[in-house]
C-alpha cells in the first residue's frame, strides 16, 4: 500500500519535473529569436533522415538551396553519410517540423569540401573549412539564395530548427533572430588558435545565438547568405559568440 502510494507520488513528481523542464526553458529562441516562416526563406533547407527518428520530419541540420538540386550544408553534419547519401532528406517550406507542408527531396551524392577536418575546443567538435554539397536526387522550382560577403556589417541574421537554450531539446519550430557581428576578435579571445578567420566568421552573443540543430544553416548580412552556422562554445553563453563557416571556397 505505501509502496503504491509511493510510485503514485514518484509518477507525480516526474511528470512535474518534465513539465518544469518544458515551461522553464525561455520563451524566446533559436537562442533570442522568434517564430519565423519558410516563406521569407524558399531557399531553407531542413536536412536530415527518415532514420533519425528523435527529432520531427528526422531534421538535424540546416542548408541553403545555391541550384535547383544543390544545397550548401556543414560538412558536419554530412560527414557521416558520405556512403550512404540516398538516406538523407531536404525538406523545403515547413515551419513546423512535426506537421508535413511543404516538400522534401531525397539528396542524391554527397561532397565535402577536400581541405575539412575536425579539431576540439574543450569538449566542442571545431569544423575547419565545414561546407559540404549535396546533390538533390531531382531539381526543386524554388528560388536560389543569393550569396555574398558581409562586407563592413554590424549585424545579421541567422534562421533554424535547433534549439532555443542549452537545455531545450524540444523546440521543432523554424526560428530567427538578429545577431551582432563582433568581428575577429572576439572569437579570437574565445577560442583562441581554433578560430581561424580564413574560413571563420564570429556573430552572436549572450542573447542571440545559434544551438544545436541550427548547424549548416545560414547566416544572412546585407541580405545575401555569409557564412553557415557551424560549432560553438555551447549557446548563447557570454564572451562565446557562435563561430560560422565562411563561404569563400565552396566544396
Ligand atoms: C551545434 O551543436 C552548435 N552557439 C551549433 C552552433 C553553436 C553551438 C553548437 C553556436 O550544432
Amino acid at each position: 500500500m505505501a509502496s503504491t502510494r509511493r510510485r503514485a507520488l514518484g509518477t507525480a513528481l516526474f511528470a512535474a519535473s518534465l513539465l518544469l523542464a518544458l515551461f522553464a526553458a525561455p520563451a524566446n529562441a533559436i537562442v533570442g529569436g522568434a517564430p519565423a516562416q519558410t516563406a521569407k526563406y524558399p531557399w531553407l533547407a531542413a536536412v536530415g533522415s527518415p532514420v533519425f527518428f528523435v527529432r520531427p520530419s528526422g531534421q538535424f541540420c540546416g542548408g541553403v538551396l545555391i541550384k535547383a538540386d544543390e544545397i550548401l550544408t556543414a560538412g558536419h553534419c554530412v560527414s557521416m553519410f558520405r556512403a550512404v547519401p540516398g538516406i538523407l532528406t531536404a525538406t523545403f517550406g515547413r515551419d513546423e517540423l512535426t506537421g508535413g507542408a511543404g516538400e522534401t527531396v531525397a539528396v542524391k551524392s554527397v561532397r565535402i569540401h577536400p581541405e575539412y577536418r575536425e579539431t576540439s575546443f574543450k569538449d566542442e567538435t571545431v569544423g575547419h573549412h565545414d561546407l559540404a554539397v549535396l546533390t538533390l536526387a531531382r531539381p526543386v522550382h524554388r528560388p536560389t539564395a543569393a550569396l555574398g560577403s558581409p562586407g563592413s556589417a554590424r549585424t545579421g541574421q541567422i534562421a533554424g530548427w535547433g534549439f532555443t537554450s542549452e537545455n531545450d531539446l524540444f523546440n521543432t519550430r523554424l526560428r530567427a533572430a538578429d545577431v551582432p557581428l563582433p568581428g575577429d576578435a572576439a572569437c579570437k579571445r574565445a577560442y583562441g588558435d581554433s578560430f581561424d578567420p580564413s574560413d571563420m566568421l564570429c556573430a552572436g552573443s549572450d542573447k542571440a545565438d545559434s544551438c544545436q540543430f541550427d548547424s549548416g544553416g545560414p547566416l544572412i548580412a546585407r541580405g545575401r547568405v555569409a557564412a553557415l552556422v557551424s560549432w560553438g562554445y555551447g549557446c548563447g553563453k557570454p564572451g562565446y559568440p557562435g563561430v560560422y563557416a565562411k563561404l569563400d571556397s565552396l566544396p
